[in-house]
């Protein structure tokens, strides 16, 4: 760890979760500035109790004082206080902010899947080693009786016949942009990693993309951060991050065997 205290503060004292994603450290910076200002303006308005309750003291006003306040100084810092607050917000804050939202990375430069949710698990659809998404039909899919959720059509697109579809258990390079695209088949879920900092509603209906680079080889729980239904609990799968030549290994082998399980005879 580069800086010890910026460890201790995020993981023992915020109990952050383990960080391997690229961006997730601004989101870990973003969460300590929040406490710090937090901190601060507890420690401010304690201290300002403090005196207000020694400062009226019943020894020092037997009696209460029902006008209160006669000058318009209260009025002026009010007003002083709303002007400061729209020049930090249009002035720092909507700039910033506009700074930190990032496009989309390239899906040339990404590893690209498309993420179903579902009552309970998680799939996702690879392009498989040619890098062309095969086409997906709603008529060819699980629900209607197909073999995959996504309904990948292997018969009619060349490009679908490598494509790799995988539940619960997603593989994913190191330190490339993983671009996925997610969305649901029933009720809303939430595509959840929290090693990556990535949380992004599944809605059904809707494409939705969010990406995050992964940094570090391992094993990261996917979850469920919507409430979905009476197995919410158990939605859960599993990210591995490896390294670029095993990815491609794990992609070939994971094609392979989707084309010998799904190709009729004529396709081999
Ligand atoms: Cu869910």
């Amino acid at each position: 760890m580069t800086n010890t205290f910026d460890y201790w503060f995020k993981h023992k004292l915020l109990d952050l979760p383990y960080l391997a994603s690229e961006h997730g450290k601004h989101v870990d910076d973003l969460i300590v500035y929040v406490h710090a200002l937090m901190a601060v303006l507890f420690v401010g308005w304690f201290a300002y109790f403090l005196y207000a309750i020694f400062r009226f003291r019943k020894s020092k006003h037997p009696k209460a004082d029902y006008v209160g306040v006669k000058g318009h100084v209260s009025n002026w810092i009010e007003g002083g206080v709303a002007v400061v607050e729209a020049i930090l917000l249009i002035g720092f804050a909507v700039p910033l902010w506009a700074k930190v939202v990032t496009k989309p990375p390239s899906e040339k430069e990404s590893t690209v899947i498309h993420v179903l949710a579902k009552q309970f698990n998680w799939n996702a659809h690879y392009a498989g080693p040619d890098g062309i998404m095969g086409r997906q039909d709603q008529a060819l899919a699980a629900a209607s009786g197909g073999s995959d959720p996504f309904g990948v059509d292997r018969a009619n697109d060349p490009n679908a016949r490598d494509d790799v579809v995988v539940m619960d258990n997603f593989v994913v390079p190191v330190n490339k942009p993983v671009l996925a695209y997610v969305t649901g088949l029933d009720v809303i879920h939430s595509f959840a990693i929290r090693s990556m900092r990535v949380c992004q509603d599944a809605v059904p209906g809707l494409r939705i993309p969010t990406w995050f680079t992964p940094t570090q080889e391992g094993e990261y729980k996917i979850t469920c951060a919507q409430l979905c239904g009476n197995s919410h609990y158990s939605m859960s799968g599993m990210l591995k991050v490896v390294s670029q030549a095993e990815f491609d290994k794990w992609l070939a082998a994971e094609s392979e065997k989707a084309r010998k399980s799904t190709a009729p005879k004529s396709y081999e």
